[in-house]
Protein backbone atom coordinates (compact mmCIF):
# COMPACT_ATOMS: atom_id res chain seq x y z
CA UNK A 1 0.00 0.00 0.00
CA UNK A 2 1.24 3.10 -0.96
CA UNK A 3 0.38 6.86 -0.34
CA UNK A 4 -1.34 8.03 -3.53
CA UNK A 5 -2.84 11.62 -2.08
CA UNK A 6 -2.14 14.13 0.37
CA UNK A 7 -5.65 15.55 2.04
CA UNK A 8 -5.74 18.84 3.78
CA UNK A 9 -8.41 20.52 6.02
CA UNK A 10 -8.28 23.98 5.66
CA UNK A 11 -9.13 25.73 9.11
CA UNK A 12 -6.45 25.16 11.56
CA UNK A 13 -4.21 23.03 10.05
CA UNK A 14 -3.68 25.48 6.51
CA UNK A 15 -3.82 28.31 8.72
CA UNK A 16 -4.73 29.72 12.29
CA UNK A 17 -7.93 30.72 11.12
CA UNK A 18 -10.28 30.51 13.52
CA UNK A 19 -9.09 33.02 16.47
CA UNK A 20 -7.84 35.57 14.53
CA UNK A 21 -10.44 35.09 11.96
CA UNK A 22 -13.27 33.79 11.88
CA UNK A 23 -13.86 34.85 15.36
CA UNK A 24 -12.73 38.39 14.85
CA UNK A 25 -14.83 38.57 11.62
CA UNK A 26 -17.84 37.19 13.47
CA UNK A 27 -17.30 40.05 16.45
CA UNK A 28 -17.27 42.68 13.29
CA UNK A 29 -20.65 41.28 11.94
CA UNK A 30 -22.60 41.51 15.58
CA UNK A 31 -21.56 44.61 15.95
CA UNK A 32 -22.25 45.58 11.81
CA UNK A 33 -25.80 44.44 13.03
CA UNK A 34 -26.02 46.10 15.70
CA UNK A 35 -25.75 43.43 18.11
CA UNK A 36 -23.83 43.99 21.32
CA UNK A 37 -22.76 40.58 21.24
CA UNK A 38 -19.07 39.22 21.77
CA UNK A 39 -17.42 35.96 21.57
CA UNK A 40 -13.88 36.01 23.73
CA UNK A 41 -11.35 33.42 22.45
CA UNK A 42 -12.58 31.03 25.37
CA UNK A 43 -16.30 31.36 24.24
CA UNK A 44 -15.14 30.79 20.80
CA UNK A 45 -13.29 27.42 21.79
CA UNK A 46 -16.82 26.65 23.09
CA UNK A 47 -18.49 26.58 19.26
CA UNK A 48 -15.71 25.00 17.91
CA UNK A 49 -17.83 22.01 19.24
CA UNK A 50 -19.90 22.51 16.33
CA UNK A 51 -18.36 22.45 12.36
CA UNK A 52 -20.01 25.45 10.36
CA UNK A 53 -20.23 29.07 10.97
CA UNK A 54 -23.78 29.44 10.24
CA UNK A 55 -24.12 25.83 13.11
CA UNK A 56 -21.93 27.92 15.04
CA UNK A 57 -24.18 31.08 15.79
CA UNK A 58 -27.07 28.88 15.77
CA UNK A 59 -25.20 26.73 18.57
CA UNK A 60 -24.94 29.92 20.61
CA UNK A 61 -28.55 31.46 19.88
CA UNK A 62 -29.95 28.63 21.28
CA UNK A 63 -27.89 29.81 24.93
CA UNK A 64 -28.87 33.87 24.97
CA UNK A 65 -31.77 35.29 26.57
CA UNK A 66 -31.95 37.59 23.74
CA UNK A 67 -32.50 35.39 20.64
CA UNK A 68 -35.55 35.42 18.36
CA UNK A 69 -37.08 32.46 19.49
CA UNK A 70 -38.85 31.75 16.65
CA UNK A 71 -36.65 28.79 14.84
CA UNK A 72 -37.25 30.89 11.05
CA UNK A 73 -35.76 33.73 12.83
CA UNK A 74 -33.50 32.35 14.34
CA UNK A 75 -31.47 30.85 11.09
CA UNK A 76 -32.30 33.66 9.02
CA UNK A 77 -30.40 35.53 11.75
CA UNK A 78 -27.81 33.17 11.65
CA UNK A 79 -27.53 33.21 7.67
CA UNK A 80 -27.35 37.31 7.93
CA UNK A 81 -24.66 37.17 10.48
CA UNK A 82 -22.86 34.52 8.65
CA UNK A 83 -22.72 36.28 5.32
CA UNK A 84 -21.50 39.28 6.81
CA UNK A 85 -18.82 37.48 8.88
CA UNK A 86 -17.74 35.95 5.33
CA UNK A 87 -16.81 39.17 3.85
CA UNK A 88 -15.38 40.53 6.60
CA UNK A 89 -13.26 37.12 6.88
CA UNK A 90 -12.21 37.85 3.51
CA UNK A 91 -10.74 41.56 4.25
CA UNK A 92 -8.76 40.53 7.34
CA UNK A 93 -7.10 37.69 5.46
CA UNK A 94 -7.11 39.48 2.20
CA UNK A 95 -5.13 42.14 4.27
CA UNK A 96 -2.74 39.41 5.18
CA UNK A 97 -3.35 38.96 8.80
CA UNK A 98 -3.40 34.88 8.42
CA UNK A 99 -0.11 33.56 7.44
CA UNK A 100 0.02 29.71 6.63
CA UNK A 101 1.29 27.17 9.12
CA UNK A 102 4.60 27.01 9.15
CA UNK A 103 5.71 24.24 7.29
CA UNK A 104 2.70 23.56 5.51
CA UNK A 105 4.46 25.37 2.17
CA UNK A 106 7.43 23.40 2.69
CA UNK A 107 4.97 20.08 2.18
CA UNK A 108 2.67 21.52 -0.39
CA UNK A 109 5.95 22.30 -2.35
CA UNK A 110 7.04 18.58 -2.11
CA UNK A 111 4.26 16.72 -2.80
CA UNK A 112 4.10 19.54 -6.21
CA UNK A 113 7.51 18.60 -6.79
CA UNK A 114 6.71 14.63 -6.45
CA UNK A 115 3.75 14.68 -8.50
CA UNK A 116 1.55 13.45 -5.69
CA UNK A 117 -1.96 14.89 -6.08
CA UNK A 118 -3.65 16.57 -3.36
CA UNK A 119 -6.84 17.74 -1.84
CA UNK A 120 -8.90 20.36 0.03
CA UNK A 121 -11.32 18.75 2.33
CA UNK A 122 -12.77 21.42 4.26
CA UNK A 123 -16.44 22.14 5.44
CA UNK A 124 -16.32 25.71 5.39
CA UNK A 125 -17.47 28.24 2.57
CA UNK A 126 -15.77 28.23 -0.86
CA UNK A 127 -15.42 31.53 -0.69
CA UNK A 128 -13.04 31.72 2.99
CA UNK A 129 -10.95 28.99 1.00
CA UNK A 130 -10.88 30.88 -1.84
CA UNK A 131 -9.44 33.49 -0.05
CA UNK A 132 -6.90 32.11 2.02
CA UNK A 133 -5.06 29.89 -0.66
CA UNK A 134 -6.02 32.69 -3.60
CA UNK A 135 -4.06 35.41 -1.17
CA UNK A 136 -0.94 32.84 -0.01
CA UNK A 137 -0.59 30.02 -3.16
CA UNK A 138 -1.54 32.54 -5.95
CA UNK A 139 -4.85 33.37 -8.17
CA UNK A 140 -4.20 29.34 -10.01
CA UNK A 141 -4.28 28.01 -6.82
CA UNK A 142 -6.93 26.05 -7.67
CA UNK A 143 -4.99 24.12 -10.34
CA UNK A 144 -2.64 22.39 -7.74
CA UNK A 145 -5.29 20.32 -6.26
CA UNK A 146 -6.97 17.49 -7.81
CA UNK A 147 -10.43 17.24 -5.69
CA UNK A 148 -11.41 20.14 -3.73
CA UNK A 149 -14.30 19.77 -1.56
CA UNK A 150 -15.85 22.59 0.45
CA UNK A 151 -18.98 23.45 3.00
CA UNK A 152 -21.68 23.71 0.11
CA UNK A 153 -20.75 20.42 -1.30
CA UNK A 154 -22.03 18.88 1.56
CA UNK A 155 -25.15 17.81 3.27
CA UNK A 156 -23.28 17.09 6.10
CA UNK A 157 -20.22 18.96 7.82
CA UNK A 158 -17.31 16.84 9.95
CA UNK A 159 -17.37 14.99 11.84
CA UNK A 160 -19.71 13.20 9.27
CA UNK A 161 -17.74 11.35 6.56
CA UNK A 162 -19.32 12.95 3.86
CA UNK A 163 -16.57 15.14 2.82
CA UNK A 164 -13.61 12.65 2.82
CA UNK A 165 -15.77 10.54 0.95
CA UNK A 166 -16.42 13.15 -2.10
CA UNK A 167 -12.87 14.06 -2.04
CA UNK A 168 -11.59 10.42 -2.39
CA UNK A 169 -14.23 9.28 -4.88
CA UNK A 170 -12.79 12.66 -7.11
CA UNK A 171 -9.47 11.13 -6.84
CA UNK A 172 -10.59 7.90 -7.93
CA UNK A 173 -8.36 6.06 -5.41
CA UNK A 174 -8.89 3.96 -1.99
CA UNK A 175 -9.51 5.90 0.69
CA UNK A 176 -6.76 4.02 2.35
CA UNK A 177 -4.08 5.24 -0.22
CA UNK A 178 -4.47 8.62 1.38
CA UNK A 179 -3.48 10.48 4.22
CA UNK A 180 -5.27 13.46 5.67
CA UNK A 181 -3.75 16.64 7.91
CA UNK A 182 -6.16 17.24 10.46
CA UNK A 183 -6.06 19.65 13.59
CA UNK A 184 -9.12 19.10 14.88
CA UNK A 185 -11.33 15.96 16.64
CA UNK A 186 -14.30 16.82 14.66
CA UNK A 187 -12.09 16.54 11.57
CA UNK A 188 -10.01 13.58 12.28
CA UNK A 189 -12.94 11.88 13.68
CA UNK A 190 -14.23 12.45 9.63
CA UNK A 191 -11.45 11.17 8.11
CA UNK A 192 -11.26 7.84 9.72
CA UNK A 193 -14.77 7.66 9.54
CA UNK A 194 -14.81 7.86 5.76
CA UNK A 195 -11.11 5.03 5.90
CA UNK A 196 -8.61 7.88 5.51
CA UNK A 197 -5.96 7.69 7.92
CA UNK A 198 -5.22 10.90 9.48
CA UNK A 199 -1.90 12.70 10.90
CA UNK A 200 -2.95 15.80 13.70
CA UNK A 201 -0.71 18.84 13.67
CA UNK A 202 -2.56 20.44 16.66
CA UNK A 203 -3.50 23.52 16.46
CA UNK A 204 -4.17 26.65 19.18
CA UNK A 205 -7.84 25.50 20.01
CA UNK A 206 -7.06 22.22 19.75
CA UNK A 207 -3.61 21.65 21.44
CA UNK A 208 -4.33 17.86 22.85
CA UNK A 209 -5.43 16.25 20.10
CA UNK A 210 -4.78 12.83 20.07
CA UNK A 211 -6.97 10.41 17.78
CA UNK A 212 -7.05 6.79 18.21
CA UNK A 213 -6.21 5.33 15.08
CA UNK A 214 -4.53 8.40 13.81
CA UNK A 215 -1.35 7.43 12.20
CA UNK A 216 0.80 10.18 14.30
CA UNK A 217 -0.19 13.75 16.00
CA UNK A 218 2.43 16.47 16.84
CA UNK A 219 2.53 20.45 17.38
CA UNK A 220 2.85 21.13 13.44
CA UNK A 221 4.56 20.40 10.28
CA UNK A 222 7.23 23.14 11.16
CA UNK A 223 8.93 20.80 13.85
CA UNK A 224 10.03 17.03 14.08
CA UNK A 225 10.09 17.33 17.79
CA UNK A 226 7.22 16.22 19.90
CA UNK A 227 5.69 13.52 16.97
CA UNK A 228 4.19 10.80 18.28
CA UNK A 229 5.70 7.91 16.55
CA UNK A 230 8.74 10.11 16.57
CA UNK A 231 9.81 10.95 13.27
CA UNK A 232 12.60 8.23 11.70
CA UNK A 233 15.57 10.55 11.29
CA UNK A 234 14.80 13.36 13.96
CA UNK A 235 17.56 15.58 14.62
CA UNK A 236 19.32 14.86 11.02
CA UNK A 237 21.16 17.91 9.39
CA UNK A 238 19.03 20.24 6.48
CA UNK A 239 15.46 18.99 7.96
CA UNK A 240 13.13 20.54 10.26
CA UNK A 241 9.89 20.19 9.01
CA UNK A 242 7.74 16.92 8.17
CA UNK A 243 8.50 15.74 5.41
CA UNK A 244 6.53 13.58 2.98
CA UNK A 245 8.63 10.68 3.56
CA UNK A 246 7.51 10.75 7.50
CA UNK A 247 3.89 10.61 6.19
CA UNK A 248 4.78 7.67 3.68
CA UNK A 249 6.62 6.04 6.71
CA UNK A 250 4.13 6.53 9.40
CA UNK A 251 1.36 5.24 6.31
CA UNK A 252 3.34 2.01 6.03
CA UNK A 253 3.75 1.83 9.34
CA UNK A 254 0.10 2.03 9.94
CA UNK A 255 -0.81 -0.55 7.44
CA UNK A 256 2.35 -3.31 7.56
CA UNK A 257 0.37 -6.78 9.34
CA UNK A 258 1.56 -7.40 12.56
CA UNK A 259 4.06 -8.98 13.50
CA UNK A 260 2.96 -11.70 15.89
CA UNK A 261 5.85 -13.80 15.87
C1 LIG B 1 -13.86 24.60 9.91
C2 LIG B 1 -15.23 25.02 10.19
C3 LIG B 1 -15.79 26.21 9.58
C4 LIG B 1 -15.01 27.49 9.87
C5 LIG B 1 -15.79 28.72 9.50
O1 LIG B 1 -13.80 23.80 8.80
O2 LIG B 1 -15.89 24.36 10.96
O3 LIG B 1 -17.08 26.37 10.10
O4 LIG B 1 -14.75 27.60 11.25
O5 LIG B 1 -16.19 28.67 8.19
P1 LIG B 1 -12.48 22.92 8.45
P2 LIG B 1 -17.72 28.91 7.77
O6 LIG B 1 -11.63 22.71 9.70
O7 LIG B 1 -13.07 21.64 7.94
O8 LIG B 1 -11.71 23.65 7.39
O9 LIG B 1 -18.18 30.09 8.54
O10 LIG B 1 -17.69 29.15 6.30
O11 LIG B 1 -18.46 27.67 8.14
MG1 LIG C 1 -9.65 22.14 11.05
Amino acid sequence: MTVRALLWDVDGTLAETERDGHRVAFNRAFEAAGLDWHWDIERYGELLAVAGGVERVLLDLSTRADAPPALDARTALARDLHRRKNALYAEIVSAGRIPLREGVREMIDEARARDLPMGIVSTTSRANVEALLGLHLGADWQRGFAAIVCGEDVGAKKPDPEAYRRAVAQLDIDARDAVAIEDSPLGATAARAAGVPVVIARSVYFPATAVPGALAHGPGLHTRNRWRPVPKDRGERGKQCITLDDLVAWHAKAAAPLDLA
